[in-house]
């Protein structure tokens, strides 16, 4: 169930304002996001924008994620700085409902996937000063800010199982040392709370049980927000 740090009843004041209250879902790569969003996008009150990563597949007819997948050195920064660009435009839609749930944050590409391809030396320098630039730029003129986080908290091992199962052609060549440091970056930012600042409180969730299974926590999740906005 909920580990939660998150006072919602403070949420519930601050979603009283014009701005809808703004969730991230965050985890690893094959951590659930969608299925987890799937479950909200059938109630009322509620959009969920999922990530666009079908428009990241086919950019003019250029398949940048296995660009980067293919060739990190050179296509990682075309790509990430494609993701920027998308996460943004998530970010300062506006929508009619109360509620909006997005997938992923403009916050979890730049201190999680940026990270570890500059950490890991796949990045040349100026590639990720420029787009850190753009990072520090947008956080600074555009309100990207969110309400509340939910961290989908998985094993590296059992998101390389879903991966491998979902067999989606760009990542067939990732390995699980690939999903290793996504984690421990998704963890020192979101659990462990060592690294870069978070940008909402953080509600965490047991993502490595069957998805199947997973239902009641989604239930639970979803009285806690309807319970904030009450
Ligand atoms: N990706 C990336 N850099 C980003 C965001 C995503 O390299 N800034 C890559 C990782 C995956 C693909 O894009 O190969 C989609 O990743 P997500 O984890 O965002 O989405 P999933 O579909 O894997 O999520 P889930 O399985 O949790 O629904």
């Amino acid at each position: 169930p909920f580990c939660g740090r998150a006072s919602l009843s403070k949420m519930a004041r601050d979603s009283k304002n014009s701005k809808p209250f703004t969730v991230f879902v965050e985890g690893n790569v094959g951590s659930g996001k969608t299925t987890f969003l799937k479950h909200f996008a059938a109630l009322d009150n509620i959009v969920t924008l999922t990530e666009p990563v079908d428009r990241w597949r086919n950019v003019r007819g250029q398949n940048f994620l296995d660009l980067m997948y293919t060739d990190p050195s050179r296509w990682g920064i075309t790509f990430q700085t494609y993701v920027q660009l998308t996460m943004l435009d998530l970010h300062t839609k506006a929508v009619e409902s109360p509620v909006k749930m997005m997938e992923r944050s403009i916050f979890s590409a730049r201190y999680c996937f940026v990270e570890n391809l500059h950490q890991s030396g796949l990045m040349p320098e100026p590639d990720f000063i420029a787009l850190d630039e753009w990072f520090n730029w947008i956080v600074k003129n555009h309100d990207i800010s969110g309400n509340l986080i939910i961290y989908l908290r998985t094993s590296p091992e059992v998101v390389h199982k879903r991966m491998m199962a979902r067999a989606r052609t760009e990542e067939s060549c990732v390995p699980l040392e690939y999903l290793e440091k996504l984690h421990q970056l998704h963890e020192n930012w979101l659990f462990h709370r060592t690294s870069f600042s978070c940008p909402a409180p953080v509600v965490v969730i047991d993502a490595n049980q069957d998805l199947s299974l997973m239902s009641a926590e989604f239930s639970n999740c979803e009285a806690k927000i309807a319970d904030a906005l009450a």
